[in-house]
């Protein structure tokens, strides 16, 4: 591929960003340069790509790509920068690494790899893993950003993280609820919307439960019951009483297949704690009524099979992992669970078709790790605030923690604190401006790799290579290799990539030898039927138990219960939130924000493509019961505002938000004045970064206020 292509080609290739399509992209080369991106046009189902696939060429071309390595010779954060050599860049890079290990020890560098992309090779949490393995190791991050509580969910009640279905499964479904869930925006594999639109025209009944009225919600839902955020574990608790309490509980699949089922019952007629937990005191908590709460129950356990979707927005509050928790158990006593249609709420949603055998190997190394939330606190106080290590460097790959960590101007604090700071990226975000040495990274169009969903698919595309690199741009892979020839770290890389394809694809049972995969550049596995999770353990309870310390589903954890923490109960709970509906801060900061994913972006990737933006919704939803008395109306700026910081943004005022709660998309860059008032509009500035007790990422529970500009 080192000449030009003097011919038109069409590649085969698919994103590689942190986002739940997985789609067909077909990449048109014209003389070495791609002409123009389309996507899978077979009949449905179909792998299509949605807008933002679409938008490559853009993203390959944008003026604003970096793409020459840069120092920076300004103040911090200042944005000024130079183009420097790849030697000269890599020489300092490599030697501030020598420094730190050999002055303070590797513990002293901290690794921010994030999502920036999600592939087995070239994904972000690949190359720089296995650099600083054999380097000798680094201080690290945990937590899943997206999904911790609903790992720690699924793990506790089902003993593994795999409890996906294929979306076809949708098809046996009689009622669908679309907890916290947006698929039609927020994508979850290209397949997900066709497949629920097919179950509706079907005769299923689907209901969406949101506080907001979504796009989804509009166009599959026959009922949308508003919900205040963070209080979805009250309503799945109380649908449990009326389930329970009117005997609609498959008692045959709670004695067979769970444990706990009378630890939770007790808890939920008030035995324990002297509360019944009844519609009505869900009512007072969550903003639904009595009566809709008994019908939704009534619902959810006759209409079946049926499908909790529990997504993970309404994980990602305080206390998240209790909403997991509920909707599990509410799965479990219905006996919704490992049947056709059925579904297992709070799960991750893998499938094992789809995954591949092998990746990039990491192998075994110290590397202290610190939760996600508390990386600026890490950085400010270091050991002194128990942390493992004071950070002397910071080395940032594919991340944009500025912007989409929790409390972003205590992170610009924190960023003034290393000695020395890199960072991986292809555009100059937000936090890469605070960078000393940013290197300009290649795109999915040019370098191969595989795709594989992160959802419920059961398909490999083979992602091709379209172009060359942009002159000066690199993979993470050649950047750390050539770190690690530097540093004499000869272990590190000594394959092409496409013999690392290879490998990987040799190691996965579903896959046909790689060459014949690289050729169909889609491999689908086929399925007699829809995949569901927990069908062996549920047809054949003897010979498969679940994978759990007491081989059942756990509605009582053991494990759990020995922890002895009040804040993580052995059977799920409601515990009242911090920045919650219930908070006393809410006389001075009276509305709750949410912070949904955009259509137009993935996080914060794409938000700096200009025909992306002229589409993504980032105006701030208000309900007319809460903008009329501060006088808003559609179109004005307003002032959010909290003790972490102030964002002002414009106004839309919306009957389709529940009254006390705003919406703004996240992933809008931060844009500070110099009284530090964002006036980019990411939502960050107001989320406090503060981690649930299961280690989810509370951006859901969050209080402010608002006025407007004048
Ligand atoms: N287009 C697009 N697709 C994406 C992404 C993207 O950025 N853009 N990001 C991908 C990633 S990284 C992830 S993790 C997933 C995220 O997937 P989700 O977590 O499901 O997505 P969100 O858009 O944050 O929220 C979904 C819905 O939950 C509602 N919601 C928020 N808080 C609450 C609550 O407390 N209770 C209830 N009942 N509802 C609530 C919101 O109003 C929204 O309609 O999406 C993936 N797909
Ligand atoms: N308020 C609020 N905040 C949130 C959320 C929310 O719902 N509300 N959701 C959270 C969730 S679920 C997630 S997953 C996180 C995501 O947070 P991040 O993982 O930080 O995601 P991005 O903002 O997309 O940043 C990824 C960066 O990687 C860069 N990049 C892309 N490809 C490559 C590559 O190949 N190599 C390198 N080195 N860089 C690359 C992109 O340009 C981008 O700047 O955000 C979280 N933040
Ligand atoms: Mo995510």
């Amino acid at each position: 591929m080192n000449e030009p292509d003097s011919q038109s080609r069409m590649v085969t290739t698919s994103c590689y960003y942190d986002c739940g399509g997985r789609c067909i992209l077909r990449v048109f080369v014209d003389g070495g340069v791609v002409a123009r991106v389309s996507t899978d046009d077979r009949p449905v189902p179909a792998l299509k790509a949605c807008l933002r696939g679409l938008a490559w060429k853009e993203v390959v071309y944008a003026e604003d790509r970096l793409k020459r390595p840069l120092k920076r010779v300004g103040k911090r954060g200042s944005g000024e920068f130079e183009p420097v050599s790849w030697e000269e860049a890599l020489n300092t890079v490599a030697g501030e690494l020598r420094r730190v290990k050999d002055q303070y020890g590797p513990a002293h560098i901290f690794l921010m790899d994030h999502y920036g992309s999600l592939s087995p090779l070239h994904g972000v949490l690949k190359a720089g893993r296995r650099f600083f393995s054999l380097f000798g190791g680094c201080t690290t991050w945990w937590g899943n950003f997206s999904h911790e509580a609903a790992a720690f969910s699924s793990l506790t009640t089902f003993g593994t993280k795999a409890t996906g279905n294929t979306p076809d499964n949708f098809l046996h479904s009689r009622l669908i609820i679309l907890w916290g869930w947006n698929p039609v925006v927020t994508r979850f594999g290209p397949e997900t919307a066709y497949y629920l639109s097919e179950a509706k025209k079907s005769g299923a009944k689907i209901i969406c439960v949101d506080p907001r009225y979504t796009v989804s919600a509009k166009a599959l839902a026959e009922q949308w019951i508003p919900i205040k955020p963070g209080t979805d574990t009250a309503l799945l608790i109380a649908m449990g009483y009326v389930i329970i309490c009117e005997d609609l509980c498959d008692r045959r699949f709670i004695e067979t297949y769970t444990v706990g089922f009378e630890q939770f019952r007790d808890y939920v007629l008030g035995k324990e704690d002297g509360v019944s937990k009844t519609p009505k005191w869900a009512q007072d908590i969550t903003g639904v009524t009595a009566e809709t709460i008994e019908q939704l129950a009534r619902d959810y356990a006759t209409i079946r099979p049926a499908a909790l979707c529990a997504s993970w927005a309404p994980g990602r509050t305080a206390f998240g992992e209790q909403y997991h928790r509920a909707a599990s158990t509410l799965a479990a006593i219905t006996g919704n669970i490992g049947v056709p249609g059925g579904y297992v709420s709070g799960g991750v949603g893998r499938v094992p078709m789809g995954s591949l055998g092998r990746t990039l190997p990491v192998p075994e190394a110290p590397m202290p790790l610190v939760h996600g939330a508390d990386v600026y606190d890490a950085l400010l106080k270091g050991t002194s605030g128990g942390y493992p290590a004071d950070i002397r460097m910071l080395y940032i790959v594919g991340c944009n923690l500025l912007n989409q960590f929790l409390n972003t101007n205590k992170g610009l604090a924190a960023l003034q604190v290393p000695e020395f700071i890199v960072a991986h990226e292809i555009f100059l975000t937000p936090t890469a401006r605070y960078a000393d040495i940013v290197l300009p990274v290649s795109t999915a169009l040019e370098r191969m790799d595989i795709g594989q969903p992160w959802g419920g698919g059961s398909y490999f595309i083979h992602m091709d290579q379209a172009i060359e690199p942009l002159p000066e741009t690199k993979s993470d892979l050649a950047i750390f290799t050539e770190l690690a020839s530097r540093l004499g770290i000869s272990a590190f890389n000594n394959k092409s990539d496409e013999e690392w394809l290879r490998e990987f694809t040799a190691a996965t049972p579903d896959l046909p030898e790689y060459g014949v995969f690289k050729q169909e550049g889609v491999h689908r596995i086929p399925l007699e039927q829809p995949w569901v999770a927990f069908r062996e353990q549920i047809e054949d309870p003897v010979h498969n138990p679940f994978p759990t310390p007491s081989g059942k589903i756990e509605i009582f954890s053991q494990t759990l219960a020995e922890r002895n923490n009040p804040l993580l109960p052995p059977v799920p709970k409601y515990i009242e939130a911090w920045e919650g509906p219930g908070d006393l801060a809410s006389d001075k900061y009276p509305i709750q924000m949410i912070s949904p994913h955009s259509r137009a972006r993935v996080n914060s990737s794409l938000f700096n493509i200009p025909r992306l933006k002229a589409v993504a919704d980032d105006a701030v939803w208000l309900n007319p019961k809460d903008a009329e008395p501060r006088g808003i109306v559609s179109g004005d700026k307003i002032r959010i505002y909290n003790d972490r910081g102030v964002l002002v943004a414009t106004a839309r005022v919306d009957e389709n938000i529940i009254p006390g709660v705003a919406s703004m998309d996240s992933g809008s860059w931060f844009a500070p004045d110099s009284d530090g008032v964002d006036s980019g509009g990411c939502a960050n500035v107001l989320t406090r970064d503060k981690a649930s007790p299961a280690g989810s990422f509370p951006h859901n529970s969050c209080l402010v206020q608002i006025t407007k500009v004048t």
